[in-house]
């Protein structure tokens, strides 16, 4: 039997291409928890646990999501048998209470190693891909529309993205609303128009939002409210035609089943490490799908290694009415992959070879590493 004998973990810090302006933080680097699973064979999984503007997105840090695999995760999965990958979800879920992307990323790296042994890849181990390729939105954030539209033209002309989202909720409502209209007027019929607000209205400011960005020819609306106010997302997602996705409030198939159930969203914004991990994330999907809840493939804007992951997971689903937004190692300086993932003609591609089918450039690890503590990378 092989089995898992080490659990190693280590942060790396990779500067963005330009600030990456959201309603509740500016990024300007992306911190990103690499995860190796060492086992008995020799054989090694990767996996990634990223989140977004340190703790002002969500309830995980990356500090936090390394002292949640080191000192939890790491003592009760070293030992086990390699190839028992539910076991170990649900051996981390008794342990460990939320900490979604801590255990999404452990769980990437033992899906990793079972296909590496196994030579095949991880969406055939979740039944097989459909796509070879998925549409991939861009997201338009520097902070200043006419560097967004400079942006998206630049976009449109190279091919590689023709679905916008836009960052708004940083401004007052007329405002933002005005950067949507300018921007969608810029582009016209050549792209799709969407908009984040990442909780960061009201339901008074959402309810003249919505009405606002309609008018303007915007045909989404993310998160726009607090993940706490259900009723008011059911209200918003009833009285408008502009199509309703969640987000930050999607963390696992319970909180989607209580979504679709107070059919508080058109749309899943599904996330893997949201929901904590591949197979928690495919259960999201199964929900949305029995619900008629459009699905949208989303990012913690991770390097390639987890959006690798994410597309391993979604080449699987029949249809994706939302496309992804798979972009990540795009908004990064630097590759971390020996190979990156590919993206042209509006789309990325689903990696191929066994596992994640990725590796890492090992050099580009050591040089954005931010220490050296525990850490010996695949
Ligand atoms: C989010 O809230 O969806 C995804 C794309 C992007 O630009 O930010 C993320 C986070
Ligand atoms: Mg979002």
């Amino acid at each position: 039997m092989t089995k898992i004998d080490r659990i190693e973990t280590s942060i790396l810090e990779i500067p963005t291409i330009r600030g990456h302006v959201l309603s509740m933080a500016t990024m300007r680097t992306q911190v990103i928890v690499l995860v190796s699973v060492r086992f008995s064979d020799g054989s090694v999984g990767i996996g990634e646990g990223t989140t977004i503007g340190g703790l002002s997105y969500c309830l995980e840090s990356p500090e936090s999501i390394q002292s949640a695999i080191e000192t939890y995760i790491a003592p009760v999965l070293e030992g086990r048998d390699a190839d028992d990958v539910n076991g170990a979800i649900y051996l981390m879920d008794k342990a460990v209470r939320g900490n979604a992307i801590a255990k999404a990323a452990v769980e990437i790296a033992l899906w990793d190693g079972l296909g590496k042994r196994l030579d095949v890849s991880v969406a055939t181990l979740f039944g097989g891909a459909v796509h070879k390729q998925l549409p991939v939105a861009w997201t338009l954030a520097s902070g200043n529309s006419e560097t967004d539209i400079e942006e998206a033209h630049q976009m449109l002309e190279s091919r590689r993205h023709n679905i916008f989202k836009l960052k708004i909720g940083k401004h007052p409502v007329r405002d933002d609303v005005e950067h949507v209209r300018r921007i969608k007027e810029a582009v016209g019929d050549k792209a799709s128009v969407r908009v984040d607000v990442n909780q960061a209205w009201t339901l008074t400011e959402a309810r003249w939002g919505l009405a606002g960005l309609q008018d303007a020819g915007c045909e989404l609306v993310e998160q726009p409210i607090s993940v706490k106010d259900l009723s008011g997302m059911t209200e918003l997602t009833q009285g408008y035609e502009i199509a309703v996705m969640a987000d930050e409030v999607l963390n696992g198939p319970e909180d989607a089943f209580a979504v679709a159930a107070a059919r508080a969203a058109d749309v899943f914004a599904v996330k893997v490490a949201q929901s904590g991990g591949l197979k928690r994330a495919n259960e999201v999907i199964g929900i949305g799908q029995s619900a008629g809840i459009g699905l949208y493939g989303g990012t913690m804007l991770e390097s390639g290694l987890s959006t690798a992951a994410a597309l391993q997971l979604f080449a699987t689903v029949n249809t994706l009415e939302w496309g992804t937004e798979l972009f990540g190692p795009l908004l990064l300086v630097d590759e971390i992959l020996a190979t990156p993932v590919g993206y042209s003609d509006f789309c990325v591609e689903v990696p191929t070879g066994a596992g994640l089918g990725v590796a890492l450039d090992q050099d580009k690890v050591a040089y954005y590493r931010r220490d050296r503590s525990r850490s010996v990378s695949a």
